[in-house]
């Protein structure tokens, strides 16, 4: 399938939500075989350095997508530490294990960007798990996309504008599909509303994985 560069343009009443300019989505951009490739290297990551949820400061409460990164840096969260990048597993206390050669392939090919991401986030999701409207800002190099890749059964995910009540449009996402999020797209509200459960069989365990390479420090 081609390519869908979106846009952006005024808003004007009764017409459907646009996304900012920067916003691609490539579906199907790997096929089953490369998924698969990626997958086995997604097993070894999370071996490595197990998927956990982390919690959020001030409450502690449980984030409810559980996480785990590969690369130079990883983002955590905790009670009273708040969000930030670190070099080491929370729990294991040991270096995230090496991004994938694969992954730094796609960034290289799609990217459009000279720099190296240096923080992959593997997110899984099962039934149930929610990932409400949020900005990702937590990275000095906002330059820099945002590369997702869906991995697993469908979900359906919204991205909006600038500002939390901007309108937002719902799209599909699926097993292979890539979206990259740059220019002013890239500091948009989005978040996951619901995953389809059994629409893949690449996630041994089930569920859905989203990996996310991002530059984190400027370049
Ligand atoms: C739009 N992940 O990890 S991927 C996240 O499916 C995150 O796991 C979702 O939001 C997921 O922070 C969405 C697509 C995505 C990722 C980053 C973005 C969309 C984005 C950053 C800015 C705008
Ligand atoms: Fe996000």
């Amino acid at each position: 399938m081609p390519a869908r560069t979106l846009t952006a343009s005024p808003a004007k009443p009764n017409e459907p939500p646009r996304i900012l300019a920067g916003f691609q989505h490539l579906p199907g951009h790997l096929d089953r075989a490369a998924q698969d490739t990626l997958m086995a290297a997604v097993t070894e990551v999370v071996a490595a350095a197990p998927l956990y949820r982390p919690s959020m400061p001030r409450t502690g409460k449980a984030f409810s997508v559980r996480m785990t990164y590969c690369g130079a840096l990883g983002w955590v969260s905790d009670k009273d530490g708040g969000y930030r990048y670190q070099q080491t597993h929370p729990q294991t206390g040991r270096p995230w294990p090496p991004m994938p050669a694969r992954l730094i392939a796609l960034w290289q090919a799609v990217a459009d960007y000279a720099a190296l991401p240096e923080a992959c986030l593997v997110n899984h999701y099962q039934p149930g798990t929610k990932l409400g409207s949020h900005v990702d800002a937590d990275e000095a190099d906002t330059a820099a996309p945002v590369l997702s890749v869906s991995l697993g059964w469908d979900a359906i995910f919204h991205v909006g504008g600038l500002k939390r009540t901007d309108p937002k449009a719902k799209l599909l996402l699926k097993s292979g599909d890539v979206v990259i999020l740059g220019g002013a797209a890239r500091l948009a509200y989005h978040g996951l509303e619901r995953i389809m459960p059994g629409t893949s069989d690449l996630v041994p365990w089930g569920g859905r994985i989203n990996l996310t390479l991002r530059r984190v420090t400027l370049p």
